[in-house]
């Protein structure tokens, strides 16, 4: 099955770059997707996108060729099933606190044997080029679907290492980690104490030989972390670009 995202982890040659869509609708995901990014995360936890937008989200996003993610409110299996079935090619869960909660995600993202995603979805394999027969969906999936969890709890970076050997990509929610370990994010500055469990998450990665991801509030610090390592960023949100780059031509417009 066509997953641009796994296809550039496999290549090992750059790290994976995309965006946050926390608006609804298709047009949104279209602009996003033809930006020449790998793929876009469909944010149901913050952003403004319910099920039926995230079913409109997912499928426009992978008829351009990218790799649609959906991050789940929270981890219920029924909201795992739910992203997967509308054709998510991977789905990022937040939050995530204990071993125990992640072994519950795979168990929910995985087929039987090895785990207990319920099948009979026909959309999702419309979002796979070229198209997998309801069988080939069924027998690929649990190979080609990401599991990604977010560190950003204390909880979590202790138990960063066992972690990572259960998933496919560990995922950095750097303003909720540095409010859960103490040290929050204030005016885009982040202390020492949460660079270095910044580091020790990206370790954790290489040593488990995972993915190690990170979400960013820009191209800098996108530019700052792919530098470092890190194989999967994501480097704006749809919502905090649009209001500057419109700022941005009215004051051109009036010749500020
Ligand atoms: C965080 O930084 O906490 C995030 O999860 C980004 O959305």
């Amino acid at each position: 099955q066509s997953n641009k995202l796994k296809q550039v982890f496999m290549e090992g040659k750059r790290p994976a770059m995309g965006f946050w869509q926390m608006l609804p609708g298709a047009n949104v995901s279209r602009i996003l997707a033809r930006s020449g990014a790998d793929w876009i995360m469909v944010d149901c936890e913050h952003g403004n996108i319910d099920d039926a937008a995230m079913h409109e989200a997912v499928p426009a996003i992978a008829a351009l060729g990218v790799s649609p993610i959906v991050r789940i409110p929270d981890l219920q299996s029924w909201m795992v099933k739910r992203a997967l079935d509308s054709g998510a090619h991977g789905i990022l869960v937040p939050l995530i606190r204990t071993v125990e909660e992640v072994k519950n995600l795979v168990a929910s993202a995985k087929f039987p044997p090895q785990g207990r995603r319920g099948f009979g979805s026909p959309i999702a394999m419309q979002n796979f080029q070229p198209m997998p027969t309801f069988t080939e969906y069924l027998q690929q999936a649990n190979e080609s679907l990401l599991t990604m969890v977010q560190i950003e709890t204390q909880e979590a970076l202790d138990a960063v290492e066992e972690i990572a050997s259960l998933v496919d990509v560990v995922f950095i929610g750097p303003f909720d980690l540095g409010n859960s370990i103490g040290h929050p994010i204030i005016d885009g500055k982040m202390d020492p104490e949460l660079d270095e469990a910044i580091s020790k998450i990206l370790k954790a990665a290489r040593a488990a030989k995972i993915k190690a991801g990170i979400f960013c509030s820009g191209g800098e610090q996108a530019k700052f972390y792919a530098d470092m390592g890190f194989d999967m960023i994501s480097v704006a949100t749809d919502y905090t670009a649009l209001g500057p780059a419109m700022m941005d031509q009215l004051a051109t417009a009036r010749g500020q």
